[in-house]
């Protein structure tokens, strides 16, 4: 890509926030509720989650109007990506009627092929996992930035460095990354913040928002700066 895009945006990325599993992840909802003020603090333009925002398909639905009650405090869009937890299948936990009262600001993405959500100044590009297996590949069909904007791909999977078929379920390989035309990837699936960047695509497992500071909660910020290209900070709140 060579000239960047007119406009400086700001992300939130995070992922995992495995929402409704009081035993597996007993502090999801704190955490949660930690993040959506970061990205108010932070002064995000958008808030992304990659993957696994619940837990599993059977969760009540007032974790579900908990979820909508936190995103409705948020005037930014906050858009997120089924992963492997929450399918978007047949008895996906978005095909609720619940969903048809969603706040404005919350984009999911629904098509296992692949889609776009455009704003004025970003495309964000994500394909909802709608089986975990071999077949699903997280990032083919990406499609490809417009001049003027910028481009964020988002991917729920597993990167595997060699680029050998080892029988998982929703590999990314560097390949996959390294042949994208996206300005940021974000990725989930991993609990702790990666770095699996390749060429010239910035790819980052942001890691669950309890991931890796014992005491503190985390997320990434990504600054996409016409003057000074992709940038972007492990940040630590309470
Ligand atoms: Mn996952």
């Amino acid at each position: 890509m060579e000239t960047l895009p007119l406009h400086k945006v700001r992300i939130l990325h995070t992922s995992d926030t495995h929402l409704g599993d009081p035993y597996g992840h007993p502090i999801s909802e704190t955490a949660f509720e930690a993040t959506v003020r970061a990205a108010e603090s932070f002064n995000a333009d958008y808030m992304l989650i990659a993957g696994d925002v619940f837990d599993n398909a059977r969760i009540k639905d007032s974790v579900i109007n908990s979820f909508f009650n936190q995103i409705s405090k948020l005037c930014i869009p906050v858009i997120i990506l089924p992963g492997n937890h929450d399918l978007m299948d047949k008895h996906s936990l978005y095909k609720r009627e619940l969903f048809s009262n969603a706040p404005s600001n919350l984009y999911v993405f629904s098509n296992n092929e692949g889609e776009i959500f455009s704003f004025p100044e970003i495309d964000f590009w994500g394909k909802a996992m709608n089986e975990h297996s071999p077949e699903f590949k997280p990032v083919t069909g990406m499609t490809q930035a417009s001049n003027s904007k910028w481009f964020v791909g988002m991917a729920h999977g597993h990167f595997e460095e060699e680029a050998v078929e080892s029988g998982r379920s929703s590999l990314i390989f560097p390949s996959d990354i390294s042949s994208l035309r996206c300005h940021y990837l974000a990725l989930g699936h991993w609990d702790v913040y990666t770095d699996v960047s390749q060429g010239s695509v910035p790819a980052f497992y942001s890691g669950a928002p309890a991931g890796i500071f014992k005491d503190k909660f985390s997320a990434i910020t990504v600054d996409m700066d016409p003057a000074n290209g992709v940038t972007h900070f492990l940040r630590e709140f309470d």
